[in-house]
C-alpha cells in the first residue's frame, strides 16, 4: 500500500494497528514522513537540550557479589535504586552468545511479512499470554509511538513452547531461565537493605509473573518530533533490559518534581554483554518510597532500526502489594495504600504513558 493512500487518520490507524501492519508497514510502504497521529506533543518530545550525559560508574560486575568487594557492590546497588533507578550489570549469568541470539530473532520476527505477525494480534492470538501490538494502548492514546512489539507472558514451559512464536520462542524462554536467579538476587540485596529478610518463597512470589517483550522501532524520518516509547516507568519489580548498540534510551535524573523545562534526562549507553536494570513502581511501592522506579523514555533513530529485549517481572496477579510492614514501622507513615498487583496492573494498562503518574492509582 502507497503512503498516500492513507487519506485520512481511520486509514492509517486501520492500516498500522487493527490489520498488524505495525510501523514497520508503514515505513516498509514508502512513508517518508511522520503521519500527524505520530507527532507528539512538544513536552513529549525527546530534546536534546535536555540531555544531561550518560550513565557512568553505574555499570556493576555482579560476579564481585561473590568476593570480597560484596559489601560495597551490593551497597553501590542499594545507593543506584535510591536515586536514579536505572543501572547497568556485567557477568550477570546470562550467556553472551544468548544476548546476541535474542536480538537476532528480535529481527527475525519483526521483519516477516504482517500477515504472519497478525495471527498474534490481541482477540485473535492463539494464547491471551502473547500479544503482537504496536505503541502501547493505541486507543487511548492522543499521539501514537513509534514502535511495534510482541508480548510473551510466562506460565509455564509447555504453553511457551505451544503458543509463544517459533522464531523466538527458545531464546525468550532461555531468556527468562538464566536471568531470574539474577533478578532474586537483587531483590535480595534490595529488600534486605531495608532491614527485612525475604525467603525464598517471598522472592519467587515478587517475580512469579514474568513478561518478555521484543521491541522494534523502524527507522523514523524525524527524530525530533517522535518517541519509541513516551515517558513511564515500569509496573513491576524489577526490569531486565537488553538493548542493541543504537543507543537511545533515557532516564530523568534526580528531582521527580521539576518542570518540564528543568528536568534533565539521562542517556544510557550501550555496553556490549551487558544487561539493564531498573527499579519498578512495585518495588518503590513495598520500599514506601525508597527506591525510585526510574522514569524513562526512547527516542526514535533515523538510521538504523532498533530492537530491545525487556523482561518485565513482576508479582502474581494475586499477590497484595502495598509498603513492607517493617518499613512503615520505621519511617511512621505509609505513603501508598495496599492493592492486589492485578488491580495494579489493570490501571495501568488502562492509560496512555505518562511520566510516574502510574503511582498516583495508589499514593496517599
Ligand atoms: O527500548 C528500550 O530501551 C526501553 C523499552 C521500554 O521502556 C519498555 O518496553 O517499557
Amino acid at each position: 500500500m502507497a503512503a498516500s493512500s492513507f487519506n485520512d487518520e481511520s486509514s492509517l490507524f486501520n492500516f498500522v494497528v487493527k490489520q498488524g501492519n505495525g510501523v514497520k508497514g508503514l515505513v516498509d510502504s514508502g512513508q517518508t514522513t511522520v503521519p500527524g497521529q505520530y507527532i507528539q506533543p512538544p513536552h513529549h518530545r525527546i530534546n536534546k537540550e535536555h540531555v544531561a550525559g550518560s550513565l557512568e560508574n553505574m555499570t556493576f560486575d555482579l560476579s564481585e557479589l561473590d568476593g570480597p568487594n560484596h559489601e560495597q557492590v551490593a551497597k553501590a546497588i542499594t545507593h543506584a535504586a535510591e536515586t536514579l533507578g536505572f543501572f547497568q550489570v556485567v557477568n550477570h549469568g546470562v550467556p553472551l552468545e544468548l544476548l546476541e541470539s535474542l536480538k537476532v530473532v528480535a529481527h527475525k520476527f519483526f521483519t516477516q511479512p504482517a500477515e504472519k505477525k497478525a495471527v498474534y494480534l490481541k482477540g485473535v492470538s492463539p494464547s491471551p499470554m502473547v500479544k503482537y501490538g504496536t505503541s502501547f494502548v493505541p486507543e487511548k492514546e492522543k499521539a501514537l509511538e513509534w514502535k511495534d512489539y510482541l508480548s510473551m507472558t510466562y506460565t509455564n514451559d509447555s504453553d511457551a513452547f505451544n503458543f509463544w512464536p517459533s522464531e523466538c520462542k527458545e531464546e525468550a524462554l532461555e531468556y527468562i531461565k538464566t536471568s531470574t536467579e539474577m533478578v532474586k538476587k537483587l531483590l535480595q540485596i534490595l529488600i534486605g537493605n531495608l532491614g527485612v529478610k525475604p525467603n525464598d518463597s517471598r522472592l519467587d512470589e515478587l517475580v512469579g509473573l514474568k513478561m518478555v517483550n521484543m521491541n522494534f522501532y523502524p527507522t523514523c524520518p524525524d527524530p525530533n518530533v517522535t518517541v519509541g516509547v513516551g515517558r513511564h516507568s515500569d509496573m513491576g519489580t524489577l526490569t531486565v533490559l537488553l538493548q542493541d548498540g543504537i543507543g537511545g534510551l533515557y532516564v530523568k535524573k534526580g528531582d521527580q518534581n521539576a518542570s518540564l523545562e528543568d528536568e534533565e534526562w539521562i542517556g544510557i549507553p550501550p555496553i556490549d554483554g551487558a544487561l539493564v536494570i531498573n527499579i519498578g513502581d512495585t518495588l518503590q511501592i513495598l520500599s514506601n518510597g525508597r527506591y525510585k522506579s526510574a522514569e524513562h523514555r526512547v527516542r526514535t533513530t533515523s538510521s538504523q532500526s532498533r530492537v530491545s529485549v525487556p523482561i518485565f517481572n513482576a508479582p502474581l496477579p494475586v499477590v497484595k502489594i502495598g509498603p513492607l510492614p517493617e518499613v512503615v514501622a520505621r519511617d511512621g507513615v505509609a505513603r501508598y495504600r495496599e492493592v492486589t498487583f492485578e488491580e495494579y496492573m489493570n490501571n495501568f494498562f488502562a492509560k496512555s504513558h505518562d511520566g510516574k503518574k502510574s503511582l498516583d492509582f495508589v499514593s496517599l
